[in-house]
Order: structure tokens, then sequence, then C-alpha cells
């Protein structure tokens, strides 16, 4: 995997630049689509490519383990090949996932022994055995095994916390390292900062991260419930430790003004599940404000549901029409709403790669947080 970092914006931390992998090119700053079980909900591959235009989708390493399990992914040849997705895949290593599983887990330092939501039946993580899992899915960005630690969070625990984090990216790296990729292309592993929302905790998270000079680096263990202020004084204080040539991730952020807000932090890659999640309940993100579409005042707006993001379904099928799907519970209603929440976030994305080139981000960007956080 390779890096090229382009354009710096001369009034803020904002980059645009190039990833380069086996599975084709990403332009960042960049969004990825959320598809946790091998499939973006409600999104066939052909309408992210065409319609979307995704470059990169993640999956995610705890439930494509449960299900389809890894026998069915390596007979398939890994997971480009089972769903059909061509370009870059990245996969979470399922460190925040069984985290969340609170009461049916335990964590020691071997690793973390949890029950499944699927069936109850018990398996075990451990640094070594999911860098295995993460190889044989396929993807081309493995995250490393670590720990997201919950907000509020007491010091004690997440100077604990980020020790043993720190500790599994060693068995990460020296497992990622002495094995070889199975299907022939390259897998890059991105080490992941955490420390919650203690400065010292995150320096030292940093630095230590950034010690291991891999390809990329995750910062995790933010958008957990704290005040955006606090995700936004970690974030910052993150990337001005990490290193610049190389593409900085931040993992699972967020709203529209989030993500711009955290690209003028120096972010190159997010993800988060808010455009998909929040489309099956009716919440569209416009380039013109937030809508509920559930809402009385769409029934007889007859006009696109965005015209200004160049999508073909955001452009071809109204307000009205939505409105009447998703009342009627129509499945059609929930592919509609994230097709179209997709589109904007990464014509989003996109426009402010745009502008960090012509170098007007910064006043662009707070024009955009202002338009896209209001609600119609
Ligand atoms: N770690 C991992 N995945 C994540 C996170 C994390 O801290 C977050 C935090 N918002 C989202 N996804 N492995």
């Amino acid at each position: 995997m390779k890096f090229e970092l382009q354009h710096k914006d001369p009034k803020s931390k904002a980059r645009a630049g190039e990833i380069t992998t086996d599975h084709g090119t990403i332009r960042t700053p960049i969004f990825m689509p959320v598809g946790t079980a091998g499939t973006v909900k409600a999104v066939h591959t052909r309408e992210l490519k065409e319609d979307v235009k995704a470059q990169i989708i993640l999956g995610n390493t705890y439930h494509l383990y449960l299900r389809p399990g890894l026998d069915i992914l390596q007979q398939a040849g890994g997971l480009h090949k089972f769903n059909g997705w061509d370009r870059p895949i990245l996969t979470d290593s399922g460190g925040y996932q069984v985290f969340s599983l609170a009461g049916t887990r335990k964590i020691t330092e071997e690793g973390v022994m949890f029950k499944s939501h699927i069936d109850g039946s018990r398996h075990m993580f451990t640094p070594e055995g999911v860098m295995d899992i993460e190889r044989k899915i396929g993807a081309d960005i493995i995250m490393a095994f670590d720990e997201c630690t919950p907000y509020p969070c007491d010091y004690a625990y997440a100077k604990n916390s980020m020790e043993r984090t720190h500790r599994w990216l060693k068995r990460c790296v020296d497992r990622v390292d002495e094995t070889e990729g199975l299907y022939g292309y390259n897998q890059t592993l991105f080490p992941i900062v955490q420390g919650s929302v203690y400065k010292d905790l995150r320096e030292r998270s940093a630095e230590t991260i950034a010690s291991y000079g891999r390809d990329g680096n995750a910062i995790g263990g933010l958008s957990v419930g704290e005040p955006a202020e606090m995700m936004y004084e970690t974030t910052d204080l993150v990337t001005n430790i990490l290193p610049e040539d190389k593409p900085r991730y931040l993992m699972g952020v967020g709203t529209p003004a989030n993500i711009l807000e955290s690209i003028a932090l120096g972010v190159d890659m997010l993800d988060c599940v808010m455009p998909t999640r929040n489309a099956r309940n009716g919440m569209l993100f416009t380039s013109e404000g937030i809508i509920n579409i559930r809402n009385e005042k769409w029934k007889d707006d007859f006009s696109p549901i965005d015209a200004n993001i160049g999508g073909h379904v955001s452009l071809f099928y109204t307000k009205a029409y939505l409105r009447h799907l998703v009342h009627a519970k129509e499945m059609l209603g929930a592919q509609i709403a994230s097709i179209h929440n997709l589109t904007f976030y990464l014509w989003l994305v996109n426009e402010a790669r745009e502008k960090i080139k012509t170098g007007e981000f910064a006043s662009w960007k707070n024009m955009m947080v202002e338009k896209v956080s209001r609600r119609l």
C-alpha cells in the first residue's frame, strides 16, 4: 500500500491524497460505507459503484467470523469474490463489537472470551487469531485488535486498557509480519490510538502507534458519547503526533458536520453506520440540511430528494414518494434512502477534496457545517 500526500490546505490541517492498494486507488479524504456482514445494508455493489461512487467499504471481523464463517469465505476466495466488490475493503478487528457485548465477554491478557449474539456459542479472540481471521477474510486494510474504551471511563481503566492495547499491537504486528496474504495481494495493518479523553494517554498512545511506522494509522475510542468538542480536541492532539506522510483513519465518525471538522483536523479516512442506519428510520442527510422524511410536511413535496449532489437516485425520486415508501414500510424506501445518504456522504468528502485542492477548504467548511446541520 502506498500513500501520496498531494495537497495541504493553507488555513487548516486538511489534506488531499491518494492511497494505492492492489484493489485500486482511494482518493482522500474519503468516507467508507459500512458493510458489517459483507453487505452495505440495502445497497448492492453496482449501486455502490455507479450511484454512491464508493471507493472502499468496510467489513467486520466479528460478524463475518460468526457468519458465514471463515471456511465459506476461504472457499469463495475471500470477501471480494464472495460479495462481488472488487475495490478495496477494510476490515475492523472486532475490537469494538466484542467490547460492546457487555456481560457476555471476559477480557484477559490473552484476549477476549465472548458469546455469539447469534447462537450463544463461546469464542475467544486473541490478537494473533484476529490477524489470521482478517487475512482470511481478505481485506486490503486490516485493523489491529484493540479495546475501545467507553465514555465516561476513569483514568486508571483508560490507562490499563491502553497499555494492553499497545501490548496487543505488538502481537498483531508480529503475527501479520510473519504471515503472507493468502490470496496473492497485499494486506496492510493499521494500528489504533486509544487513551479515552486523557491528554497524556492520547499523546503516549499516538507516539507508540507512530513508532511502528506502519502504512497508515487509526484513531479509536472516540464518538462513544463524549461531547463533540472533546472529540475534536483529542483528534487535533493525535493528528499533531501521527506522521504526516501516512493516512489517518478516524473510526466510527460521524455526522456530516463531524466529518468536515475532522477533515479540517487532518483526518483522511472515516466510516460510520449513520448514513445507512438512519436512512432506514427515515433520516436523510442532504446538501441543504437534515430531513425526517416521515414528517407530514413532505407528503406533497414533489421536488427531488437532493438535486445538488449529482446522484441518479437523489435526483430521480421525490421526497413525497420516498415519504410514502417509508410510511408503507416498503423495502424500496430503505434502499432509496440508503443510496441517497451514502451518495451525499461521498459527495461531501469529494467536495472537501476539491476545496482542499483549490485552497478554499477552510471557509467552505465553515459555511457547509452550518448548512448540513440545519433541520429542515
Ligand atoms: N476500535 C475499533 N473499531 C472501532 C472503534 C475503536 O475504537 C470505534 C470508535 N468510535 C469505532 N469502531 N477497532
